[in-house]
């Protein structure tokens, strides 16, 4: 079994290093954004393809088990999308985002946002050849999710905390919640933000625009 999965895995490893040089090609940035399902992936991505659509081409690969929901919802804005459908399987991997650039075909430097499958657990093992992992944690699922589930949280470059709107709804305390991140990764940015009510999005946007830069020059 162990040995299985390091084959699988060094497959994957080749594949995305394959990915990455064909996007870094073509001065793509490509941002791979995880989470359990529901913490608001695809709403975020669609205020942020309406607040800097008219500045940065951004173009969407949507990950889900079945159905072309999120896809849909993206192109319903005018931005480009394909959506991956992957069955029984629980995470994207190199080869599917392969596939799917060949069907995005990107304009040469846009920002491509990868859209995983739910789930805290497998993504975090498969390199997608992005430039970094972002994962988005709601307010509403508890402060425990980082010890739970630390091999995310120690993969990812940036954690986005979701539906801040709702604090006062919920029992969430985002001291606690700093707490266990710091115990996994002390190195993670949090982001607090909202996709409905705006709050906390200029740091996204922010980060996102410093990726952009960083990615052109090096
Ligand atoms: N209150 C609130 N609800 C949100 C926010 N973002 C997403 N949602 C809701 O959360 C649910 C799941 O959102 P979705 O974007 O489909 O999550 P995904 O599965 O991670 O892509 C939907 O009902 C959204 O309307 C937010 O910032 N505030
Ligand atoms: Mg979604």
């Amino acid at each position: 079994m162990i040995r299985l999965e390091q084959q699988l895995l060094a497959g994957n490893q080749e594949l995305a290093e394959e990915n990455r040089a064909w996007l870094a090609q073509r001065d793509i940035l490509a941002l791979n954004l995880l989470s359990s399902p529901g913490a608001g992936k695809t709403t975020l991505l669609e205020r942020t393809i309406r607040d800097l659509g008219h500045d940065l081409t951004i173009q969407v690969i949507e990950g889900d088990q079945a159905t072309d929901r999120d896809a849909r919802r993206i192109a319903a804005l005018g931005c480009r999308a394909v959506q991956i459908n992957t069955g029984s399987g629980c995470h994207l991997d190199a080869g599917m985002v392969r596939r799917g650039l060949e069907r995005l075909d990107p304009s040469s430097g846009a920002v491509v946002l990868i859209e995983n499958v739910g789930n805290l657990v497998c993504p975090a093992l498969f390199d997608l050849g992005e430039q970094a992992k972002v994962v988005v944690c709601s307010v509403t699922k508890g402060e425990d999710k980082p010890i739970k589930y630390p091999h995310m949280f120690r993969a990812a470059s940036l954690l986005l905390l979701s539906k801040i709107d709702l604090l006062p709804h919920v029992d969430f305390n985002l001291d606690e919640f700093r707490g266990f991140v710091a115990e996994v990764n002390p190195r993670l940015p949090v982001m607090p933000l909202s996709a409905r009510g705006g709050e906390g999005l200029a740091a996204w946007y922010g980060w996102l625009h410093a990726q952009r830069t960083h990615e052109v020059r090096a």
